[in-house]
């Protein structure tokens, strides 16, 4: 008897809390937003043209979300039915009843606390503090590295410790794929003190290079991780030092007989064993500087690591006149390309490199994909070969077909604001409910070819996350609002973001995010001798890491975005970076390549064949952006990047209010 009344208790209290959220606030039972979120992100999103609007239409019907409203939708009274007039809550942007004020911050008409806090200016005399501050973080960083840990590769910042190759455990990949006994903390940040102006540390820092750093090691690295973070980084300081305009002061170095651009050469030569005996022409993931592929070697890469070689490998050619090393690595992005989903277009993250066949068919903009796409579009840039364009172009269209979900505008609509899922290549099908931080690099690239739209929509989804925890989780679950893998290695990619986004639009909104960032980088990550991974973005404990990305990337960004007197940003030379923030100038010269002969005419006409095309315009806009930042502001369009209910919007989304 007892426990029915118990129960009964318990339904009538249920149905009493309903009747109130209904009469209040409009909700209906069972209706909590993070039920309904995944649902939502079930339906394609509409847009383009060449004919895939109306089969995306069709998908849209089937798979959205009947009787289900978006997330946007909650406020639709009676929508299950259906009814084109059911009652309306009304949509946010439109001035809010009192209730709503109450409930969820003021939404009534006239500025709110998010206008007021992200659309204020930015006083000059605060950028210049935040630029120094972002200089300071740099410098207490690099000093740390050089007093306690040079000549080895990283620094472990909590114990003032360096830290090499883990000799004892050979298979400890986080630290062996990096770390290959070669200062790579000192070589991965040159041009960030080059950027910085900072000429005597930037002579004195080459010079040890030079005369410290060899490749003759018998270190087992990532071909990826050796390419972007030495590789490049050689190349850049090399360029800097020989550029004849010195537009960061004097970089010159006494006596320099080209020494980086050999040491580059070293290195790209002891990386070729990686493309030998491979059936496809997909490179062995790791090599051993010393003696090539490792006998017991893994025969599955990802997408990612094999095909994000070519700025890198291409610029070296180029300057060497030695067309090898870009031979290899395009033949590597052309072999993943020719083994994209004939249905879908869309690429794997982990192939099998002597079957070709796809080990990992998950798609995503993030680990295991990111910088294929970036070098697609960057390799275009650099060296004008209209084939990567198309490529990325292609690659551009599949996501926007299947990776996107969510409405076609960003701040206005009905349904879920978009978001980029991870999908099973061949069926486009939904894989799992969480992104990576690695994708937060995705509105960059966009800036790049002008889906600056987008990019503010895509960015302010990781900035709210980034809000919610003074870092960015690893992987965050979206159904769960929560995080999947909770650690943060001071990654940079939404510093580059929200930098290349403030220099697409100039809006003050990207400086307040860029000081948020830099405020929780200090307070979080700081510690006695540098700055250290969050092992917990929750509990905020910590890992006695500083990756090497950490000062050539994420400081570099947060810096260049405060200082808006950097030559990068004033000189008439166009620039890019590379996916490790390597800074190189855009030159015609590098455009110039004597070996198209090593790519028949036959290949080139079947690969085209597959190509989707995108508009002439949207060409024309890549080559305008090829600098990072020279971009001309479009103030009347993006003079208020988001509006503050969108924001709002998305910090419900992330379960931030
Ligand atoms: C860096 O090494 C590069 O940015 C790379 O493209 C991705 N991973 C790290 C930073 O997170």
């Amino acid at each position: 008897m007892q426990w029915r009344a118990l129960v009964l208790g318990l339904v009538l209290l249920r149905l009493g809390l309903h009747g109130v959220l209904w009469l209040v606030f409009g909700l209906g039972p069972s209706m909590g937003f993070y039920q309904r979120f995944p649902l939502s992100f079930g339906f394609q999103r509409l847009r383009g043209s060449d004919g895939l609007a109306s089969a995306r239409s069709g998908a849209a019907g089937q798979q959205g979300t009947p009787g289900g409203p978006s997330w946007l939708q909650p406020l639709v009274v009676g929508a299950a039915a259906g009814g084109p007039q059911a009652p309306r809550r009304p949509s946010p942007g439109v001035c809010g009843p009192a209730p709503w004020g109450y409930a969820l911050g003021s939404w009534d008409c006239g500025p709110d606390e998010y206008e007021k806090r992200y659309s204020g200016a930015f006083p000059p005399q605060l950028r210049a503090q935040m630029r120094d501050l972002a200089r300071g973080m740099f410098v207490f960083g690099y000093d740390n590295y050089m007093a306690h840990a040079f000549p080895q590769d990283e620094l472990n910042p909590i114990h003032c410790r360096g830290r090499g190759p883990d000799r004892g455990d050979p298979s400890n990949l986080n630290i062996n794929d990096v770390l290959g006994n070669y200062s790579l903390t000192l070589v991965d940040a040159l041009d960030t003190l080059a950027i910085m102006g900072n000429s005597s540390e930037f002579q004195k820092a080459v010079k040890l290079v030079i005369n410290t750093v060899s490749f003759d090691k018998d270190s087992t690295v990532q071909v990826f991780e050796a390419t972007i973070r030495v590789l490049g980084s050689l190349l850049s300081a090399h360029r800097i030092i020989t550029d004849s305009k010195q537009p960061f002061g004097d970089m010159t170095i006494k006596d320099y007989d080209n020494e980086l651009l050999h040491m580059a050469h070293d290195l790209a030569v002891r990386l070729l064993p990686a493309f030998e005996n491979t059936k496809t022409g997909i490179p062995y993931p790791r090599v051993n500087l010393k003696t090539g592929v490792p006998p017991d070697s893994n025969n599955e890469t990802c997408t990612a690591g094999a095909g994000s070689l070519l700025v890198e490998f291409g610029i070296l050619s180029r300057l060497l006149g030695d067309s090898t090393f870009e031979w290899v690595a395009r033949r590597a992005v052309k072999a993943l390309w020719n083994l994209r989903s004939n249905d879908t277009g869309l690429l794997g993250n982990v192939v099998n490199i002597q079957t070709g066949h796809w080990v990992g068919k998950q798609s995503g903009l993030g680990a295991g994909l990111d910088s294929f796409y970036e070098y697609l579009l960057k390799s275009y840039i650099l060296f004008g070969e209209k084939e990567d364009l198309q490529m990325f172009n292609a690659a551009y269209q599949s996501i926007q077909n299947y990776l996107r979900r969510g409405r076609e505008a960003c701040n206005e609509g009905e349904g879920d604001p978009p978001l980029y899922v991870n999908v099973n290549m061949f069926s486009g099908q939904l894989m799992n409910t969480w992104i990576d931080s690695l994708q937060a690099f995705f509105p960059g690239l966009q800036v790049l070819i002008g889906d600056v739209e987008d990019a503010i929509c895509l960015h302010a989804f990781y900035y709210a996350i980034w809000k919610r925890y003074g870092a960015l989780p690893e992987r965050y679950n979206w159904q769960l609002q929560a995080p999947d893998v909770l650690f943060y290695p001071l990654r940079p990619e939404l510093v580059e973001s929200t930098y290349l986004l403030y220099q697409a639009t100039k809006n003050p909104f990207y400086l307040h995010v860029g000081m948020d960032i830099l405020q929780s980088l200090e307070k979080y990550t700081k510690v006695k001798c540098g700055y250290a991974t969050l092992h917990h973005v929750i509990d905020k404990s910590k890992e006695d890491r500083m990756e090497s990305f950490f000062l050539s990337e994420t400081c570099k960004y947060l810096y260049l975005l405060f200082d808006e007197e950097n030559p990068i940003h004033k000189s008439g030379t166009r620039y890019m970076f590379t996916t490790e923030g390597h800074v190189l100038s855009v030159d015609k010269r590098l455009r110039e390549s004597p070996w198209k002969e090593f790519f028949s005419e036959d290949e080139e006409q079947e690969q085209q064949g597959k190509f989707v095309h995108r508009p002439k315009s949207q060409e024309l806009k890549v080559i305008n952006s090829s600098s990072n930042c020279n971009r001309v502001p479009d103030e009347r369009r993006y003079s208020l990047p988001l509006k503050s209910i969108y924001m709002r919007q998305i910090d419900q989304m992330v379960g931030l209010v």
